[in-house]
């Protein structure tokens, strides 16, 4: 299963201009919805599980472990999640933090289609809390030194937010410490410093525009 390992940082106008200095190749820019879903209650955000529909795909990240989070400032502001797109594992990822297994829902088959899969989600109310546009340009960066694939991503939201991020695909285990040294690297050739702590989208949303979710997430130290 892939991890996400990941930094962001903010934008500067001169962000483009190093990109361009160090050989990154523009992937291209191209424009999402993202709709994210969860109980009346928060079950599943306040348990660091995001899940999530772009563009008619389902997807579910959460963290690696039950550390990641409160780890991730020590961890050079690097957070970690793990990227899961297949319905059956999604629910049964679901299903362990959210659904009582007594239950019908845990008993029946589901999943197996968008179609069976969304009604189920349905009958477990995990509703629509957040919905937003992104604009993104990607970037790939290759180096030799055996650090691997790097990508940047510089988003803008349809709420006014814009974000980058430099993140690594991995597979879980082992590539972590070196996808955590090329995402430092990346960053100290970027010029952005080890101290920012920079906000994702979803917080800025969220404190806008969800400002009780958004409470219960920071108590819950989830942000
Ligand atoms: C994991 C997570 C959320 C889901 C969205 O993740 P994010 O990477 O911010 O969004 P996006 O659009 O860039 O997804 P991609 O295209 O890279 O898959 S929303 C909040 N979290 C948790 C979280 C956190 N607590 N702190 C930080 C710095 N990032 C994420």
């Amino acid at each position: 299963m892939p991890v996400e390992v990941e930094r962001k940082f903010v934008c500067d106008t001169h962000i483009l201009e190093k990109l361009k200095e160090i050989g990154a190749v523009c992937l291209g820019q191209y424009e999402f919805k993202d709709q994210y879903f969860d109980s009346t209650d928060f079950t599943l955000t306040l348990k660091d599980f995001w899940l999530r529909k772009r563009e008619g795909s389902w997807e579910l990240k959460r963290s690696t472990s039950s550390h990641s989070n409160a780890d991730k400032r020590a961890q050079g502001g690097c957070t970690k999640y793990r990227e899961i797109t297949d319905m059956l594992q999604i629910r049964a990822e679901l299903m362990e933090v959210y659904v009582d297994p007594t239950s019908d829902s845990f008993q029946t088959e589901r999943g197996k289609d968008v179609h069976e899969f969304e009604k189920w989600l349905q009958e477990m109310k995990l509703e629509c809390f957040a919905e937003f546009t992104t604009q993104r340009c990607s970037y790939a960066l290759e180096y030799d030194e055996g650090h691997g694939k790097v990508r940047v991503d510089l988003d803008r939201a349809d709420f006014g937010y814009c974000v980058g991020e430099i993140e690594v695909l991995v597979a879980e285990g082992n590539e972590m410490k070196s996808a955590m040294q090329s995402i430092e690297k990346t960053a100290e050739i970027l010029g952005i410093s080890g101290e920012q702590k920079t906000r994702g989208k979803m917080e800025v949303y969220l404190q806008r525009f969800r400002p009780d979710h958004y409470t219960e997430l920071l108590k819950a130290h989830v942000m």
